[in-house]
């Protein structure tokens, strides 16, 4: 498998520390999306990162089809459960670490995009809302527990793991591990996994 993507996506990361948890063999390929020379589109029609070619030739698109896919290939390191409600649930953690990162990457493509006068505040006011509120609700869903899910390591952390290491890089100013200890908590303890480690963003 080749993996194309950035060093500072939160999403490629996710298939990255998934690839590294797995013990999964894949070549990583650099594209900058960003960049008027891209060819990404030719591999994915919607011109972004990670996208994953397959043994076939075929491409993957998106994250979250790419981990749960991954998750299939090997049992080591089962990530998801095979279904039912805990399943859901850790994929619902995973939707709401991806959301927050969605609504963080839009305040920073409209902050870096745009030119000053073009920028909406109420849009980088409202996106800023989702990522308050998001934090705050897996801060309140973590609690005590050791894990995102509970006792176990999942998906779920990886997916957590990822949007608090972007938001780290990306967003200084944002002081999450001040207002919610249990989520600095969390993140620097998957921070010393090997598969954390060796894909901090940058
Ligand atoms: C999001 C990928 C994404 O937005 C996933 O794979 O989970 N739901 C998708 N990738 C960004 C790079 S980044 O912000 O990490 C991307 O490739 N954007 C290019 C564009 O044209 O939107």
């Amino acid at each position: 498998m080749k993996l194309i993507g950035s060093l500072a996506s939160p999403y490629v990361r996710k298939v990255r520390v998934v690839l590294a948890e797995k013990k999964l063999d894949y070549q990583f390929e650099l594209e900058n999306v960003w960049a008027s020379e891209t060819t990404i589109q030719k591999l994915n029609p919607l011109g972004k990162v990670p996208s994953l070619i397959m043994e076939d030739g075929t491409v993957m698109i998106d994250s979250r089809v790419m981990v749960e896919y991954l998750d299939t290939l090997t049992p080591v390191c089962k990530l998801l459960p095979p279904n039912g409600r805990e399943r859901a649930d850790i994929k619902c953690w995973e939707a709401l670490a991806d959301g927050v990162l969605d609504a963080g990457v839009l305040v920073r493509l409209e902050r870096t995009l745009r030119p000053p006068e073009q920028q909406s505040a109420d849009w980088i006011a409202r996106q800023l809302r989702k990522v308050e509120l998001g934090l705050a609700s897996m801060s309140d869903k973590l609690g005590d527990q050791p894990y995102c899910a509970g006792i176990h390591y999942s998906l779920a952390d990886v997916a957590v793991g990822c949007a608090l290491g972007w938001f780290a890089f990306r967003f200084p100013e944002i002081d999450w591990r001040g207002t919610h200890p249990n989520l600095a908590r969390l993140h620097d303890k998957l921070a010393e996994r090997p598969s954390f480690k060796d894909t901090v963003p940058q």
